[in-house]
């Protein structure tokens, strides 16, 4: 929780102080997933579902499970005027804030999913061990749909889900990560190929740069191509990609995993 009045004091002192250049002495880095070792994954996901365990601090307490789902109500009414990229860089931020708290000592991971753009499900961060994975991505069962994209593997296999509306954490990439949606090459892969991250890293202007990188979804893009923000939450589908109605991505962990991304590019 951000204490309002210790925040107000911070800026009056900042404002009466000189106009030194203001310095940081203590610069966290954030690390590629795929260069944590294994005591490292399992404590970041330990301290994940410590989050999932804490109660909530919801003041009515009925809608969210846990402390995990106050992050998904609070991405689910960001209200209409935030900024994309900041927002979403101060609530990764308030996350590694709230893993700090649950035992996690390092900083905020990311997952570097430009590079696994050739095949986004040969990807290092599909992995099935209940201490040091993600768990995998679903597989879409026609024999099967309902529940068939449920995530039984990893470290939130069957991971039951109350906010916004009971369900348990499902993907679905093979399939949407691969269709076609005309070409060459998948629709979502053309968001995040090589081509694209170069063509988005020669944009001039913060605005642009802000709505090429973020691209709605397909319905609302005009372009023939997605953004990679938005092009990685349809390949992985399920909560990823939520319904349309609500915003509640973040049930699915990789959520911030993947915003931590994002929040790198736009560094970069
Ligand atoms: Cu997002």
């Amino acid at each position: 929780m951000v204490n309002l009045a210790l925040f107000s004091a911070a800026l009056a002192v900042g404002a009466l102080a000189s106009p030194a250049k203001p310095k940081c002495d203590n610069i966290g880095v954030r690390r590629n997933w795929n260069s944590l070792n294994g005591d490292e994954k399992a404590s970041f996901l330990g301290a994940i579902q410590c989050m999932m365990q804490k109660p909530s601090l919801s003041p009515n307490g009925v809608q969210q499970a846990s402390r995990f789902e106050d992050f998904v109500w609070t991405h689910q009414y960001p209200g209409y005027a935030i900024h994309w990229l900041p927002w979403h860089r101060w609530f990764v931020k308030a996350y590694h804030a709230e893993l700090q708290e649950c035992g996690w000592e390092g900083e905020m991971p990311y997952w570097a999913w430009e590079q696994d753009w050739q095949d986004l499900s040969a990807s290092n961060i599909w992995n099935a061990d209940p201490e040091i994975g993600f768990g995998t991505y679903g597989n879409f069962d026609y024999n099967n749909v309902y529940n068939s994209t449920t995530i039984t593997d990893g470290a939130f296999a069957n991971h039951q889900i109350q906010f916004p509306f009971p369900h348990m954490l499902t993907r679905n990439l093979p399939m949407t990560a691969n269709y076609p949606w005309t070409g060459p090459g998948p629709y979502c892969q053309r968001g995040y190929n090589p081509e694209n991250m170069k063509n988005l890293s020669s944009i001039a202007t913060y605005k642009d740069f802000s709505v090429a990188l973020e691209s709605p979804d397909p319905i609302h893009n005009p372009n023939p191509f997605p953004g990679p923000h938005g092009a990685i939450h349809l390949a992985l589908w399920g909560d990823m990609r939520t319904d349309g109605t609500n915003n509640s991505s973040p049930n699915d962990p990789l959520f911030y995993m993947h915003h931590s991304n994002v929040d790198r590019i736009w560094a970069s």
